[in-house]
């Protein structure tokens, strides 16, 4: 049987994502390069898996899946194990409200910083914005923090799909050049996740 395909460039942190779900379910996937320098994400045949033209889309064989976390629930509920996909319906609920959070209300002021750090050239970058987005991003990351203070990872006791939802956050926030304020919890969570060889294969990549 032909392996399922995850369409999206490397340097996509919801691709990275998605990778890194793939490893730790122990699903054997094929990565296509689309988007950014490598194009194909607006021609027709892409807008057929995905119409928003986005990546990831995860395509195994007549069935497309998009939207990062709905691909990690999928994935981590079909091919992972009880712990990835918690079995307890609260801690999976959990999971998912941080997932869901990651993309959302951390997601709003750290996706514009990052874009407009690391992928607009200097010239062209609105330094006052830039402040005030890596500030805001800090306040979120403090609730994070807070989190990870009261429980080892993210749903719980157990790690799970919803620390993978934040693993190219941490990679992207500890190695800007930025200044970050002390946040030890989210700090040594990070430490744990850089133990884990398939968040150094698939997520720790250089910044770009
Ligand atoms: N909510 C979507 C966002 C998808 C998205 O914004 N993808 C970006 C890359 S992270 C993209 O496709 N950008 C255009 C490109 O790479 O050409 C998800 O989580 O999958």
């Amino acid at each position: 049987m032909a392996k399922p395909k995850v369409y999206g460039r490397a340097s996509s942190g919801n691709v990275q994502k998605v990778m890194w779900t793939c490893a730790e379910a122990g699903l054997d996937v094929e990565r296509i390069d689309v988007g950014l320098q490598f194009g194909g994400n607006n021609e027709p045949w892409y807008k057929k898996l995905n119409p928003n033209g986005l990546v990831p889309c995860f395509v195994d064989g007549d069935f497309a899946l998009w939207e990062s976390n709905t691909i990690i629930r999928y994935v981590a509920e079909h091919y992972g194990n009880r712990k990835l996909f918690p079995e307890d319906q609260k801690v999976r609920a959990v999971a998912s409200q941080w997932m869901d959070w990651a993309n959302t209300y951390l997601g709003i002021p750290f996706g514009p910083m990052y874009l407009g750090m690391v992928r607009t050239p200097p010239e062209k970058r609105d330094l006052n914005h830039l402040e005030s987005l890596r500030k805001e991003s800090a306040k979120r990351f403090q609730i994070l923090d807070q989190r990870l203070g009261e429980v080892p990872y993210l749903a719980g006791k157990e790690f799970t799909m919803a620390d993978i939802a934040f693993g190219y956050f941490a990679n992207r926030w500890f190695n800007l050049p930025i200044e970050r304020p002390t946040l030890k919890n989210w700090e040594n969570w990070f430490a744990r996740m850089k133990e884990r060889p398939a968040y150094m294969t698939h997520v720790m990549l250089p910044l770009t």
